[in-house]
């Protein structure tokens, strides 16, 4: 039955590096890209898929990479920028489910079994976190979704890049019974060639053997191989945090100079953080108000209250305090607003909404 899986997705971003460097620098699209190394020395990070088509890999040493494709252009990496895009996505993620699990800066598991916003399907909730990441960082994602972080993860490969792909309960097993050995998870360089000697080469052959055999054989592994092609595999996706804000923000073309215009545009912010504390099924105690001027100097001013904050008309009044206790005479370029000191609404709701049924 449908209800007795868990629903998981892997989202992984597409050529992560290459594709900040390429969206932060124009004259680097559609062009073949190597993030790290340079021309002589050092491995390549990432390679955007311009340069994959020459051959280009991450981990490739910068004298093959540039043997392979003359014109590659070789990029220096900003680890603060990838960063702040992982974070970005993070907070996507977060909207969803408390359940996401970071696998490096640019992927994540996501356990969305509780369906926190009565959507219709784990696949469409896949499609609106890409269409979100999109969205707000300008960059693509794929996403894997299945019954297990397993096969989650494999499927997040299929229609990549920009795209998903759904294994559905009914179809892990012949999925897994056509896998390459070498792409079962784990399975190193020698393991897959003891198992070639043996004449197994999928998922399929595999399962024609004892688990005693591949415990005698493989040891731990071996009851591993063994239950993850049976499509069992219940590592729980772990977080390895827990939410502690949530907070949108936005940057003006023009910038604010009068308080009507700052209140205007801080009106369209607590609409949407509105409706972010409402899918983070989150209360809060604390808003800060953060504003950047012109001169790119920020500043940011918070007030605290007993009243749990999570509807706009609750906080709104504070955000106006915020503002008029101290009127600004310089020019405003961006504003943002933060809920924070967090605790989970009532139990029992969360409880009742986990109910809603929520199928591939
Ligand atoms: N990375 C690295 N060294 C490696 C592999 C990756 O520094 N050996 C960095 C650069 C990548 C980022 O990690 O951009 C993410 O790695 P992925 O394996 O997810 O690869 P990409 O995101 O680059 O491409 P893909 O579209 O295949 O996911
Ligand atoms: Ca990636
Ligand atoms: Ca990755």
């Amino acid at each position: 039955m449908e209800t007795e899986h868990r629903k998981i997705i892997h989202v992984d971003m597409d050529a992560f590096f290459a594709s900040v460097e390429q969206l932060d620098n124009p004259s680097l699209r559609g062009k073949p890209i190597a993030v790290g190394g340079s021309e002589k020395r050092g491995v390549i990070a990432a390679a955007s898929y311009e340069a994959r088509k020459f051959g280009v890999r991450s981990a490739m040493s910068s004298a093959l990479a540039a043997k392979k494709c003359p014109d590659l252009i070789f990029v220096k990496h900003r680890f603060d920028r990838y960063k702040e895009v992982s974070a970005q996505i993070r907070e996507i993620f977060l909207e969803y489910t408390d359940l996401v699990e970071p696998l490096s800066l640019d992927e994540a598991y996501l356990d969305v079994t509780a369906n926190w916003q009565n959507h219709s399907s784990a696949t469409e909730i896949a499609r609106e976190i890409r269409g979100k990441i999109l969205e707000r960082t300008g960059l693509t994602a794929s996403a894997g979704i299945s019954i297990n972080k397993f096969t989650a993860k494999l499927a997040s490969d299929i229609n990549k890049p920009n795209g998903q792909k759904t294994i559905k309960p009914a179809e892990v097993i012949p999925f897994l019974e056509k896998l390459l050995i070498k792409d079962f998870f784990g399975v190193g360089k020698a393991t897959a060639e003891k198992m070639k000697s043996w004449g197994i080469f999928n998922g399929y052959q595999l399962k024609q053997h004892s688990l005693a055999f591949l415990k005698r054989n493989f040891g731990k592994s071996g009851e591993h191989y063994y239950h993850i092609v049976r499509g069992i595999h219940n590592s729980p996706v772990r977080p390895n945090r827990t939410r502690k804000s949530i907070g949108t923000e936005r940057t003006y073309s023009q910038n604010k100079t009068s308080q009507a215009e700052v209140l205007e545009g801080l009106l369209v912010i607590a609409h949407e953080l509105e409706n972010r504390i409402a899918g983070s099924k989150k209360i809060g105690h604390t808003i800060t108000l953060k504003i950047k001027f012109s001169d790119f100097t920020i500043q940011t001013r918070s007030k605290t209250v007993d009243l749990a904050l999570s509807k706009k008309d609750d906080f709104w009044p504070i955000v106006v305090d915020l503002v008029e206790e101290n009127p600004t005479k310089k020019s405003i370029r961006l504003l943002g607003l933060t809920l924070s000191n967090l605790s989970d609404i009532q139990q029992e709701t969360i409880q009742q909404e986990a109910q809603l049924k929520l199928t591939f």
